[in-house]
C-alpha cells in the first residue's frame, strides 16, 4: 500500500535535515578540480610517485584526471649536492572531499611510503602538496591554498603547465606566465619515464 500524508508512520523530514541533505548532493555532484604536486628523491622514485597516483585513486570521492610527464629536478631550496635529484610530476584530481579531507589523504599517501619528515625541506620518498583547490585560497597554515610556493617553482610550474596549457594559479595568474618568467635551471623533462593513470 503506498503511504498516504494521513499514514501515522510516515513523520515530515524537518527542513534543516532536507538542508543538510540537499547540500552534500550538491557536493557530491559537484566535484571540485584540485591541483596535486608529488615529488620523490629516495627509493624508487618513480615506483613512489606511481604508488602515490594509485593511492589517490584508490580514494573514495578522489578521481585522478590527469598525470603530468615527470621531470628530473635539481633540489630546490637546500644546499648544492646535499641531496639526491628529484623527480616531480602534477596530478590533477577530481575530488568530492573538502580541502581538509584531501590533505589528510594526501597525508596518509605519503605516510604509506614511509615518509619521515625529521627536517625541513629533507630527503623524502614522497611529498604530495595541494598546489590549488578550486579558487580557494586560505592563509591557515595547516593548509595554504594555493601551495604558497608554487608560483616560484619550476618543478611545479612545467609538469602543471604540461598537464593543462590554460592553468591559471588563484592569487598569480596563468601558469603559462609564470614558467616563462622562472629559473628553469636544473629542471629537465625525463622522457624516458612515465606515469599512467589509475586503471
Ligand atoms: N601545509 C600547508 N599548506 C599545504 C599545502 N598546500 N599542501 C602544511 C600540503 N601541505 C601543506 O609539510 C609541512 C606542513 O605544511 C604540513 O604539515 C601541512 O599541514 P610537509 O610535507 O610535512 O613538509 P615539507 O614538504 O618538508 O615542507 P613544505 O614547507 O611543504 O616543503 P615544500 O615547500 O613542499 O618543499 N626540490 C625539488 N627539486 N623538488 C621538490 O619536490 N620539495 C621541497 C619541499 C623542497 N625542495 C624540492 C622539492
Ligand atoms: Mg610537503
Amino acid at each position: 500500500m503506498k503511504p498516504t500524508q494521513s499514514d501515522p508512520t510516515v513523520q515530515p523530514v524537518p527542513a534543516a535535515v532536507v538542508a543538510a541533505v540537499d547540500a552534500a548532493d550538491t557536493t557530491l555532484s559537484n566535484p571540485r578540480w584540485a591541483v596535486l604536486a608529488l615529488g620523490a628523491n629516495l627509493g624508487n622514485r618513480l615506483e613512489n610517485l606511481q604508488g602515490a597516483v594509485d593511492a589517490l585513486g584508490d580514494t573514495p570521492g578522489l578521481r585522478v584526471k590527469v598525470v603530468s610527464p615527470v621531470y628530473e629536478t635539481e633540489p630546490w631550496g637546500v644546499e648544492p649536492d646535499s641531496q639526491p635529484s628529484y623527480l616531480n610530476a602534477v596530478a590533477l584530481v577530481k575530488t568530492t572531499l573538502p580541502p581538509s579531507s584531501l590533505l589528510e589523504r594526501a597525508q596518509a599517501v605519503e605516510e604509506a611510503f614511509l615518509r619521515v619528515r625529521d627536517e625541513r625541506w629533507g630527503a623524502r620518498t614522497l611529498d604530495v602538496d595541494i598546489i590549488t583547490y578550486a579558487d580557494v585560497v586560505s592563509d591557515d597554515p595547516v593548509l595554504t591554498l594555493p601551495h604558497p610556493r608554487a608560483h616560484q617553482r619550476a618543478f611545479v610550474l612545467a609538469p602543471w603547465h604540461d598537464a593543462d596549457p590554460e592553468a591559471q594559479l588563484p592569487g598569480h595568474g596563468p601558469v603559462a606566465a609564470l614558467l616563462a618568467v622562472v629559473d628553469r635551471a636544473g629542471v629537465t623533462p625525463r622522457t624516458d619515464l612515465e606515469l599512467r593513470l589509475p586503471e
